[in-house]
């Protein structure tokens, strides 16, 4: 039991959600090392969401609200961070939630979605369709999910699946709290946060944004530059270093 008053109490109930994932084979030993990599960028961004990461939640919702066939891809990671806020994202959009995860099997992926199903998200995983031009398991995909998407949000993605989606001609919006990576250089909206802040604020952000026009939706996703987003990103870590710097 992690006491409320802890300094760190956020940080270790996630961590607590990852580990009981874990036991419960919904994700992968690995998720626990890519979310310590997380966490260290969280930690030199100042564990906030910031402007950068607001706009590019905002330009994400826009994009998915103007998709034909969005949908929310979601791994081991993210099922047991924000299944409920998944769901609630899923439910406005009119999007689609899909299991693809890079760790595969078919046992994993039905545990996946049974997991999901209790926060009421009833998620696509027959994996009876392929990426073609992938070798790893994200390119078992659904043939009514991310086989006919036309923008996938993918949150805790890898670089190479992030490319194929492209190829595909889809468009790709990355969660990821490392602005350095392949992901987030490849993908068309990167958004650097944590994924426990920043599926909450596009909830925020869909309800809002789901009462405009196409016209309107179209302003807020023309001229997004995702190349000014990570700079900006790069930017607030130097800046939150600097600022730390003098408080040593
Ligand atoms: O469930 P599976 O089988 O699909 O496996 C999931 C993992 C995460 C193990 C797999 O996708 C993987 O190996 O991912 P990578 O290549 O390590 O990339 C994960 C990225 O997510 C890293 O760049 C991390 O900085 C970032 N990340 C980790 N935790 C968070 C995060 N970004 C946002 N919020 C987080 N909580």
């Amino acid at each position: 039991m992690i006491p409320r008053d802890h300094p760190r109490y956020e940080s270790l109930v996630t961590r607590e959600k990852l580990v009981e994932g874990v036991k419960q084979g919904i994700t992968a030993l690995e998720g626990l090392i890519a979310h310590g990599r997380g966490e260290a960028f969280d930690y030199i961004l100042g564990e906030r969401t910031r402007d950068f990461a607001l706009k590019a939640e905002k330009v994400a919702v826009a994009m998915m609200l103007l998709a034909k066939n969005p949908v929310i891809s979601v791994n081991g990671n993210t099922a047991v961070l924000v299944p409920k806020e998944v769901g609630e994202l899923a439910k406005i959009l009119n999007a689609k939630v899909e299991v693809n995860v890079f760790h595969y099997s078919k046992e994993r992926v039905n545990r996946i979605a049974d997991y999901l199903l209790k926060f009421g998200v009833s998620a696509l995983c027959a994996g009876d369709a392929e990426l073609e031009g992938l070798s790893s398991a994200r390119r078992i995909v659904d043939r009514r999910g991310i086989f006919i998407a036309d923008v996938v949000l993918v949150p805790l993605e890898d670089g190479d699946r992030c490319e194929i989606l492209k190829r595909h001609g889809k468009k790709v919006i990355a969660i990821d709290l490392n602005p350095l990576s392949r992901t987030s250089r490849m993908a068309d909206v990167t958004i650097v946060d944590n994924i426990t802040r920043a599926i909450p604020k596009m909830v925020e952000f869909a309800k809002e944004l789901r009462k405009l026009n196409r016209d309107e939706l179209e302003k807020i996703v023309s001229g997004y530059d995702n190349k000014k987003t990570l700079s900006e990103a790069i930017e607030g870590i130097k800046e939150y270093l600097e600022k730390t710097k003098t408080l040593i």
